[in-house]
């Protein structure tokens, strides 16, 4: 079974990788992810300066997946940059991905310019969809200033940028913010961060289960796949041909894996399912993935990628 396939130029050897957030943050994990089975794998989303995030409990796992308000504890960019300079000495063909955000765009806009300095050539991502820092609004949900972001950015930005956006649940939102993505030389888009904003009940002590923000959390894992695979599915349909499409959401099997390679997905990646099960993950999804496959007659990815049939 053939499971390899081609982020732009470069060839990897199957499709997975983690979502920014899990098993990213110290280099240990990092280099776990490298010597996993995952093809590519990205960064904790860093602020220019380290931040322990939010206060504790901020992270439930879930029977159908998990809640998070983490509030971005990260390193800094310069940690995660130093990483990825030496990572790239050390394996120039090696695909990684550098996630960042920033709290006002003057910081988005010095991250930027700081990983236009520096050696590290691979894709960048932009998050514009972190619902867990208080006072702060997803700025993707804010279509003028993504808009506005992206104008900027590109002006001095001159390496690969892709964006994490927020799931969107209206057509007329996707149709309004593929129009702007668009117009800009972006690479990819990733769909979708966590569910902003949900709350879970522990039903035997009445309270909620994580501390910040009252209990309000981003949602992932199982309960959030339908979501994912309609934006994959909708910015697919959407897009350049040429702006490629990540999925994310949901992954608990290879079957997922499958599901979301079909909506239009390039790349996959494991969120909750990997902060569960660790990176031995990717190997378990891989080998699902191959039985389905082969159970269907497909001898690579391309035979199916994008071709959901609709009725
Ligand atoms: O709270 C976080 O650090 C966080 N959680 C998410 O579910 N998505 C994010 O994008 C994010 C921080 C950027």
């Amino acid at each position: 079974m053939n499971l390899a396939t081609n982020f732009f130029d470069y060839p990897l050897e199957n499709c997975l990788m983690n979502a920014s957030g899990v098993h990213c943050m110290e280099v240990s994990q990092l280099e776990e992810l490298a010597a996993s089975m995952a093809a590519t794998y990205v960064t904790k989303t860093a602020t220019m300066a380290p931040r322990l995030g939010n206060p504790e409990p901020r992270y439930r796992d879930l029977p159908q997946g998990s809640i998070n308000s983490m509030g971005l504890p990260n390193h800094g960019l310069p940690y995660y940059l130093a990483y990825l300079e030496k990572a790239a000495e050390k394996e120039p063909q090696q695909l990684i991905f550098c996630s960042l955000v920033g709290m006002t765009t003057s910081e988005i806009f010095a991250e930027l310019k700081m990983v236009q300095e520096s050696s590290f050539n691979g894709f960048t991502e932009l998050n514009l969809s972190c619902p867990n820092v208080p006072g702060k609004p997803q700025v993707a949900y804010d279509f003028a200033l993504t808009d506005k972001i992206l104008a900027e950015a590109f002006t001095f930005f001159k390496k690969p940028l892709g964006i994490k956006l927020p799931p969107y649940f209206d057509l007329a939102h996707f149709d309004e913010m593929a129009e702007i993505l668009n117009r800009y030389p972006i690479k990819y888009v990733n769909c979708i961060n966590s569910i902003g904003n949900g709350l879970v009940v522990d039903l035997a002590t009445e309270a909620a289960v994580i501390k910040p923000k009252g209990g309000f959390g981003g949602l992932g894992g199982a309960m959030v796949k339908a979501t994912a695979l309609a934006n994959v599915r909708a910015f697919r349909e959407r897009l350049r041909p040429d702006i490629a499409v990540i999925g994310t959401g949901g992954v608990t099997s290879g079957a997922d894996v499958f599901e979301h390679l079909l909506c239009g997905a390039s790349l996959v990646q494991v969120g909750t399912q990997l902060h569960q099960e660790g990176p031995a993950v990717f190997q378990r999804l891989l080998t699902e993935l191959a039985a389905i496959m082969k159970e269907k007659g497909y001898q690579s990815i391309a035979e199916f990628q994008g071709k959901l049939q609709t009725l």
